[in-house]
């Protein structure tokens, strides 16, 4: 009997330990974030529509902030679900809501004003504010060059907490805030001279001097910021740690590095003057051959983008152009292909984009079925630049190297050994400058990038510029109300 009860005492204490370990582990306490997101199989993020975070592209969504961010949910095994803020003080407000995103990726800064309520993640990103100028203006090299300016800058950002510290220094010294712009709206206001001068970060300027050829950087304020992932405060770091853990993978596996030269990589590539130039001639060329792009892209089933991007590459948009080699146009025609794409004029811009346009729908249609399909477009490219015939050659030594003959990325890396002789002459078609089409692709690519986005349909007619200067919602520094930033 004693033994009886005490085993039956043992079985209910096993039963009531089992129970409680069951509502431990799962049935009734509450599941982690993480675990939230997974049983729903949805990543909820806020982002905001910008070039450095995320915009359409010719692939559909697109950005550095996008990209990272839906490597994460599929890192997660999750969908990704988006979600855009129209300024910085929406995207926290959501965040914090019930209902909301779980997570903010929008090149946030870690403020000390809003660590009180929310997460950061680790840093993916270092930059810097800099305050922009007009080059026509007389550079500020400080602070104090800064007095009696106009400033606009975005409201809510980190640079606002800046200028806050400025004016502290400098009581003199005036700025104005607005959160009805974004930062290539301000950057658009210096260059047409709306107003003096903004802030923004490093990052943002290095990816659109290629669209404002008066924009320079005056000087960059001493600090340096880590931009990081944000998510709703609170105890449960699930999906912190989950976050720190797939941004150390992406640091590791160089994912970081390729993001950050796609998006940010635009004036490494060009250079300065590069930059700049192709920022003039995006405003002063382009127009004049848009249609006819647009009307050629059409009739060959081509991007048009990708059409412009060809025509810049091969003359700056300048129907005259003429190689060392004789070869001719705005698109570059030899006579030979000039005469098979039914071209009697090369010099005649309309007649030399439809002759490209041809020519490269041409080359696509006719490259080998293996090549894989993400990669054709370069392809075809390069055979645009070098011939078919020098192409297959590459291919062919690619693959004698026991690399992928179908994939762009080991074939560029071949091309240029078709000028050795100790390679070119193993090859069918001899010799051919193989380090040219490379960088024709890569400059192509480089010019194609910058276009999708100066051309995606959020920003068609998007400029504040043109006429009126009024601009609802800037508040000034000093409290009085304004309306007029050059006043
Ligand atoms: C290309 C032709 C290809 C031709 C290759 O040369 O011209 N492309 C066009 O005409 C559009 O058709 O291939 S082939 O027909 O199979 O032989 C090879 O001959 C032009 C290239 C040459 C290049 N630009 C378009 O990219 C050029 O002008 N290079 C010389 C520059 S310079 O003289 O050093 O300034």
């Amino acid at each position: 009997m004693h033994s009886q009860s005490l085993s039956y005492l043992q079985r209910l204490l096993l039963a009531c330990t089992t129970c409680m370990l069951l509502v431990v582990n799962g049935c009734g306490k509450p599941p982690t974030t993480l675990e939230r997101i997974q049983a729903q199989g949805v990543l909820h993020v806020i982002t905001r529509n910008s070039p450095s975070t995320y915009f359409q592209d010719r692939n559909g969504d697109t950005g550095f902030e996008y990209e990272l961010v839906k490597r994460f949910a599929d890192h997660l095994g999750v969908e990704l679900k988006i979600e855009t803020a129209d300024n910085i003080d929406q995207l926290y407000d959501r965040l914090a809501a019930e209902d909301g995103p779980v997570l903010a990726a929008a090149g946030l800064v870690p403020s000390p004003s809003r660590l009180a309520s929310l997460r950061f993640s680790d840093p993916y990103l270092d930059v810097a504010s800099q305050i922009i100028y007009h080059q026509k203006d007389k550079r500020p090299k400080q602070p104090q060059h800064l007095i009696g300016k106009s400033l606009l800058a975005l409201k809510g950002s980190i640079h606002e907490e800046h200028l806050q510290q400025i004016q502290k220094e400098h009581p003199e010294f005036r700025y104005e805030v607005s959160d009805q712009v974004e930062t290539v709206d301000l950057l658009r206001m210096v260059d047409e001279r709306q107003v003096d001068l903004t802030v923004v970060n490093s990052n943002q300027v290095a990816m659109n001097q290629v669209y404002f050829p008066n924009i320079r950087v005056a000087f960059t304020l001493d600090n340096s910021h880590q931009q990081s992932w944000a998510i709703a405060g609170g105890d449960d770091v699930s999906l912190l740690n989950e976050i720190n853990r797939f941004l150390a993978n992406a640091k590791q596996s160089g994912l970081l590095q390729r993001l950050t030269e796609r998006y940010y990589g635009h004036v490494d590539t060009l250079g300065y003057v590069g930059a700049y130039a192709f920022a003039r001639h995006l405003q002063e060329r382009l127009p004049n051959y848009e249609a006819a792009f647009r009307d050629a892209a059409k009739i060959h089933s081509v991007d048009w983008r990708l059409l412009a991007a060809m025509g810049y590459q091969e003359s700056h948009w300048l129907p005259t152009a003429t190689s060392k080699t004789g070869v001719r146009g705005l698109m570059m025609l030899t006579q030979r292909t000039a005469k098979a794409m039914g071209v009697s004029d090369r010099l005649n811009p309309k007649q030399s984009i439809q002759g490209g346009a041809r020519y490269i729908a041409l080359l696509m249609a006719q490259l080998p079925k293996s090549i894989h399909e993400a990669d054709r477009v370069w392809f075809a490219l390069a055979s645009y630049n070098v011939g078919m015939g020098h192409l297959e050659d590459a291919r062919k030594l690619t693959a004698a190297e026991g690399l992928d003959p179908n994939k762009w990325l080991d074939v560029k890396t071949i091309l240029p050994r078709l000028a050795q002789k100790q390679w070119y002459s193993k090859t069918r078609y001899g010799y051919a400058r193989g380090g040219e089409p490379v960088h024709f692709v890569n400059n192509i690519r480089r010019y194609y990038d910058i276009l999708t986005w100066a051309t995606q349909p959020q920003m068609e007619g998007t400029s504040i510029s043109g006429g009126s200067t009024h601009l609802p919602g800037i508040q000034s520094s000093d409290n009085t109300p304004v309306t007029d930033p050059e006043h």
